[in-house]
C-alpha cells in the first residue's frame, strides 16, 4: 500500500528514480552549490556577541577512527538540527566541531602496518571532515581542533602543572597488566579473556608507580550536583553517575589491627570471621613468610578479571589464612581468611564476614563450614536459626544475639555501635567513595607526554611553564615490545633539569586521553589562544553548552572527567561555571539486520553512498524521522527512499506554485475574508508551527516534528488541486495546476503555508530548503528569514479526537470540541455505543480524562 505521507512508491527503485516523477530536484547539485556557499559565506563562524542570546551546541568530538558510518553521523545531525533551528530563532549559535585524536588504535595501526600513528591519524581526519561537509552539518570549521598537535596538547600539559601545584595530581604505585613475553604493559583493551591480546600469553599483574588526579576531592560535590543542578540530564545517565561516585556511609572498626570497612556495623555480633583482599598488605606480607599456604593461591586470584571479581561472575573463593583476631564487641577471636570477591581498592580492602545478613558471605561460610550467626531479626516476626537459613537476610530489623543491643533497630543501633566503638577507640562512623582517583597513566606513545621529569638531586621536578610543550617525538618503528616507547627514545628522556642543571631524565608515561576530553568543549570556545587554554571572557560567554549529544558509552567516565575538569578551572579562577553541560541527550544506536553498525561485523553504511544515491538532505532526513533520537534504529534502504520520495514532493509542490505565491505583492492572510477551505489550511499551517516548534525545542522529538510537516504537505496537496480545479484530495500526487489559483484569499494562504513549511524543514534537509527559498524569491537565506511563528487562536483545533479506554484496551474514539470541558468528555464516552457494551453488567470504578487541550484520552476502569 502507498505510503500516505511519502506517496507512491517509486516502481523503478534504485534505476533511475529522478526522471520520472520529479524532473527538478536533484540533490546533489544543490547540496554542492549550498555547501560552497556556505564555506565562502563562513556562514556558521560565530564570535561573542553581548547582544544576542547564546546558543553552545554540542557533539561528542569524533575518534578519527578511519570512516564515519551512519551510526556515527546520527548524533552530529541530531546537533545540526538543534542549531541550526536555534540560529533561526534568533540565537548566536556555537556549533563546532573537532577530533579527540590520540589513542590506542593508531597505536595499534603503527604496529600492525607500519603506518605511522601521526599519518595515519591525520589521513583519518581529512577523510571525516570531508564525509561531515557533505552531510553539510553546520560546522564553525575555523575552530576544529585535533587533539594531537601540540598546540592543543600543550594545555594538557598546563594543567597538569596546575593540578601538581594543588596537589591535585600525585604519584603512586599501582597495578598495570603486563605482558611477560612481549615485556610490555597492556592498556585494558589490550587484554582478551585475560591474555595479550598479539602473543596470547597470560597477563600478569605488575606494580609500577603512576600519576593520578585526585577527583575524589571533588566527590561530595560532584555527587551533590548530579541530585541538584543536572536537571537536563536524562535520569538513567545521573543515575549511573551516582552509583559510579558510590557514596556508603558506614564505619571503619578494628579487629585486633586489621581495619574492616561495614555499612552494617548493627550486624556486628554476627561477624564469625574476616575476609581480606588477596592484595591487601597483611596478606603480601604473610605470603613472604609462609610462601607454601599463600604464593599459588593468590596467584590465581590476581589472575582474575577484577570486574569479574567484584560482580561476582567469578566463582567466591577463599582460603584460610591461619590467624586470628578478636572480634571487639563479641570478644571472640574470629579466622581471618582470604577471599577473591573482597577488592583492595575499595574500603580498607578488609571486610567483617557476617554470613547470615550478606550473600556473599553467606555463600562463602556454607562453602568453608564457617559458622553462621544469626543478628537481626524482622520487625513482625521470629528469626531461622543459623543452621537452617537458606540464605541471608540483608533486611533491617531489630537485634538478637547482641548483648545489651537485643531489641534496638538497625538504624539505631547503627547510631549507638558507632559511637561506642568510637568512644572505645576501635572504630569511628566514615563515608566511603567507591569513585576512585583517575589514574593517568598509559605506558604508551601516542599521547601527551606528562610534563616531569625526574634529577638525581632534586628528585621529581616538573617542567616549567614557559618550555611547554613538552614535545611528542617522532618515532620511526613500532614493534609493539618492550617498556613504554618513549623510553626507548634517549634524545627525549635526557634532558636538564631546570632547577639545578644537572643531568634528569623525563617521565616517559602519557596520559590517558580521557584528559584530552575533559575540557575541549572549553578549548572550543578559543581555539587559537596561545598564551592561556582559553580566556575567561570567552568561555563566560558561552558557557555553559547548552545542548550535548553523544553515546550513552560516555555516560561515566567522560562525563564525570568533564564535570571534574570543570570544577579544576572554576578553582583555578578561569571560569564561574561548576557544570559543563546543561542539557545532555544520549543518542540510539543504528542497527543493521539487528546488530550495531561496526566495521568487523560487515554491515556499516557508508554516508556517501547514500548521498550519491539520494542526496544528504534525504539521508538526514530518514535518520531524524525514523525514531526518537533516544532510540534505536533499524537501517532501511527502502526507508531512506521513502524520505527521499517526501523531500521530491514538497520541491515538486514549491516548484509548482513559486510562480504564484512567489510575488512580493501577496498580502499577509491575516486580515483577509476567509472561506472554509482557506481557513482550515490556515489553522493546519498554525497548527504545525506550534507542533513543530514545541517538538524542536525544548523538547528535541525530531521524528514527531517530521510526521507534522508529512502531515501539512498532504494537506497542502490536497487543498492546492481542490483549488485549481482538480477533483479534490483524492489523488495525493494530483498535479498541480497553479496557473488556475487567482483568488487572492488563497494565494496569501498559500503563501504562508508554503513559506513555512521550507522554513520548518530547513533544519532537516537544509540545502533544499535554501534552494526553494531562493526559488520563492528571498534572496537572503533562511537563518534571515527566522523560525515561522504561530497565532495559538489560528492554530486553535476546532475539534479533536478523543480516544477512550475501558481498563486499558482502545474502545472508541469521540470527535468533540476542542475546547470541550471534562465534564462533557466523561459524558460522552459513557454514552458512546461502543464503550456501553464494555460497561455492561461492571461495577465502574473510576473515568479519568488525561492529557492536555488538544490532546486527550478517557479511561474508564471497571471491575
Ligand atoms: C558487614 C556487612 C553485613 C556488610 C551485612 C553488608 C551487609 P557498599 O554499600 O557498596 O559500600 N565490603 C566492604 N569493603 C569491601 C571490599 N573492599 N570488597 C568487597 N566488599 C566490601 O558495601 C559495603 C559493604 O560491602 C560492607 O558492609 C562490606 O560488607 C562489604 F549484613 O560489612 B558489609
Ligand atoms: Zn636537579
Amino acid at each position: 500500500m502507498p505510503c500516505t505521507s511519502c506517496g507512491p512508491r517509486s516502481p523503478r527503485f534504485g534505476v533511475d528514480y529522478n526522471s520520472r516523477i520529479v524532473a527538478d530536484y536533484k540533490p546533489q547539485a544543490i547540496e554542492k552549490k549550498w555547501q560552497d556557499r556556505w564555506r565562502e559565506t563562513r556562514a556558521f563562524e560565530v564570535t561573542e556577541d553581548p547582544a544576542k542570546p547564546k546558543f553552545y551546541c554540542l557533539e561528542m568530538f569524533a575518534y578519527p577512527s578511519g570512516h564515519a558510518h551512519v551510526g556515527h553521523v546520527r548524533n552530529y545531525m541530531i546537533g545540526d538540527v538543534v542549531a541550526r533551528m536555534k540560529r533561526m530563532r534568533g540565537y548566536n549559535v556555537l556549533h563546532p566541531f573537532g577530533w579527540d585524536a590520540f589513542g590506542l588504535p593508531a597505536e595499534n595501526a603503527a604496529i600492525k602496518h607500519g603506518t605511522h600513528p601521526e599519518t595515519w591519524t591525520l589521513e583519518n581526519i581529512a577523510h571525516m571532515k570531508g564525509q561531515l561537509q557533505r552531510i553539510g552539518i553546520s560546522y564553525a570549521w575555523e575552530r576544529e581542533i585535533a587533539t594531537c598537535l601540540p598546540e592543543y596538547y600543550k594545555w594538557n600539559q598546563w594543567v597538569f602543572l596546575k593540578m601538581l601545584e594543588r596537589d591535585l595530581a600525585y604519584k603512586r604505585r599501582s597495578s598495570v597488566n603486563w605482558c611477560p613475553s612481549c615485556h610490555t604493559v597492556l592498556a585494558n583493551e589490550q587484554v582478551i579473556n585475560g591474555a595479550c591480546w598479539r602473543c596470547g600469553s597470560s597477563v600478569t599483574p605488575r606494580e609500577l608507580e603512576q600519576w593520578f588526579f585526585r577527583i575524589t576531592r571533588y566527590a561530595d560535590e560532584l555527587l551533590a550536583a548530579a541530585d541538584a543542578s543536572l536537571q537536563g540530564w536524562p535520569e538513567k545517565v545521573l543515575t549511573m553517575q551516582r552509583n559510579w561516585i558510590g557514596r556508603s556511609e558506614g564505619a571503619r572498626v578494628k579487629f585486633d589491627d586489621i581495619d574492616v570497612f561495614t555499612t552494617r556495623i548493627d550486624t556486628i555480633f554476627g561477624a564469625t570471621f574476616v575476609l581480606l583482599a588477596p592484595e591487601h598488605a597483611k596478606v603480601q606480607a604473610w605470603s613472604k613468610e609462609d610462601p607454601a599456604r599463600f604464593v599459588d593461591a593468590l596467584k590465581k586470584f590476581q589472575g582474575q578479571d577484577r570486574t569479574a571479581r567484584m560482580t561476582g561472575e567469578v566463582e567466591k573463593e577463599g582460603f584460610d589464612t591461619g590467624r586470628t583476631v578478636v572480634n571487639p564487641f563479641t570478644g571472640q577471636p574470629v579466622p581471618v581468611w582470604v577471599a577473591n570477591f573482597v577488592l583492595v581498592e575499595y574500603g580498607t580492602g578488609a571486610v567483617m564476614g557476617v554470613p547470615a545478613h550478606d550473600q556473599r558471605d553467606f555463600e562463602f561460610a556454607r562453602k568453608y563450614g564457617l559458622p553462621v550467626t544469626v543478628v537481626v531479626r524482622p520487625v513482625d516476626g521470629a528469626s531461622l536459626s543459623g543452621d537452617a537459613l537458606e540464605e541471608a537476610t540483608d533486611s533491617d530489623g531489630l537485634l538478637m544475639n547482641s548483648g545489651p543491643y537485643d531489641g534496638l533497630p538497625s538504624s539505631r543501633a547503627r547510631e549507638q555501635l558507632t559511637e561506642v566503638a568510637r568512644s572505645r577507640g576501635v572504630g569511628e562512623g566514615t563515608v566511603q567513595y567507591r569513585l576512585k582517583d583517575w589514574g593517568i597513566s598509559r605506558q604508551r606513545y601516542w599521547g601527551t607526554p606528562i610534563p616531569v621529569m625526574y634529577c638525581d638531586r632534586c628528585g621529581m621536578v616538573p617542567e616549567r611553564y614557559e618550555n611547554l610543550p613538552v614535545l611528542l617525538p617522532k618515532i620511526g618503528e613500532f614493534s609493539g615490545r618492550g617498556d613504554s616507547p618513549l623510553g626507548q627514545i634517549p634524545a627525549f628522556v635526557n634532558t636538564t633539569c631546570p632547577t639545578c642543571g644537572g643531568p634528569a631524565r623525563r617521565e616517559t608515561d602519557t596520559m590517558d586521553t580521557f584528559v584530552d576530553s575533559s575540557w575541549y568543549f572549553l578549548r572550543f570556545c578559543d581555539p587559537t589562544n596561545t598564551d592561556l587554554p582559553f580566556d575567561p571572557a570567552k568561555v563566560a560567554y558561552w558557557g555553559p553548552v547548552d545542548f550535548y549529544s553523544g553515546g550513552v558509552e560516555h555516560a561515566i567516565l567522560h562525563l564525570i572527567y568533564s564535570r571534574f575538569f570543570t570544577r579544576v578551572c572554576r578553582d583555578l579562577g578561569m571560569t564561574t561555571i561548576d557544570e559543563p553541560f546543561a542539557r545532555l541527550l544520549t543518542q540510539g544506536m543504528v542497527l543493521k539486520d539487528g546488530q550495531v553498525m561496526s566495521k568487523s561485523k560487515g554491515n556499516v553504511v557508508d554516508p556517501d553512498d547514500m548521498i550519491q544515491k539520494f542526496g544528504a538532505d534525504a539521508l538526514r532526513l530518514y535518520v531524524m524521522f525514523v525514531a526518537p533520537p533516544e532510540k534505536e534504529i533499524e537501517w532501511t534502504d527502502a526507508g531512506l527512499e521513502g524520505s527521499w520520495r517526501f523531500l521530491a514532493r514538497v520541491w515538486r509542490l514549491v516548484d509548482q506554485l513559486s510562480g504564484t505565491i512567489g510575488g512580493d505583492d501577496v498580502p499577509a492572510p491575516a486580515g483577509l475574508a476567509l472561506d472554509d477551505a482557506e481557513r482550515a489550511l490556515r489553522r493546519k499551517a498554525h497548527e504545525t508551527i506550534r507542533r513543530v516548534t514545541l517538538d524542536l525545542d525544548p523538547r528535541v522529538h525530531l521524528n514527531t516534528a517530521v510526521s507534522a510537516l508529512m502531515e501539512l504537505v498532504n494537506e497542502l496537496y490536497a487543498f492546492t488541486s481542490r483549488a485549481s480545479g482538480g477533483r479534490a484530495g483524492t489523488d495525493a500526487d494530483a498535479e498541480v495546476n497553479a496557473g488556475t489559483i487567482e483568488r487572492p484569499a488563497t494565494v496569501a494562504v498559500l503563501k504562508e503555508a508554503v513559506e513555512a513549511l521550507v522554513l520548518m524543514v530547513s533544519p532537516f534537509a537544509p540545502h533544499m530548503a535554501e534552494e526553494l527559498w531562493e526559488m520563492l524569491g528571498h534572496p537572503g537565506g533562511i537563518v534571515a528569514a527566522g523560525w515561522p511563528s504561530f497565532d495559538p487562536d489560528v492554530a486553535k483545533a476546532s475539534e479533536i479526537i478523543v480516544p477512550v479506554q475501558v481498563n486499558g484496551k482502545l474502545r472508541a474514539r469521540l470527535t468533540a470540541s476542542a475546547d470541550a470541558a471534562e465534564d462533557q468528555l466523561r459524558e460522552m464516552a459513557m454514552a458512546d455505543p461502543h464503550v456501553m457494551k464494555h460497561l455492561e453488567g461492571r461495577t465502574i470504578r473510576k473515568v479519568v480524562v488525561a492529557g492536555v487541550a488538544g490532546n486527550r484520552l478517557v479511561s474508564i476502569v471497571v471491575s
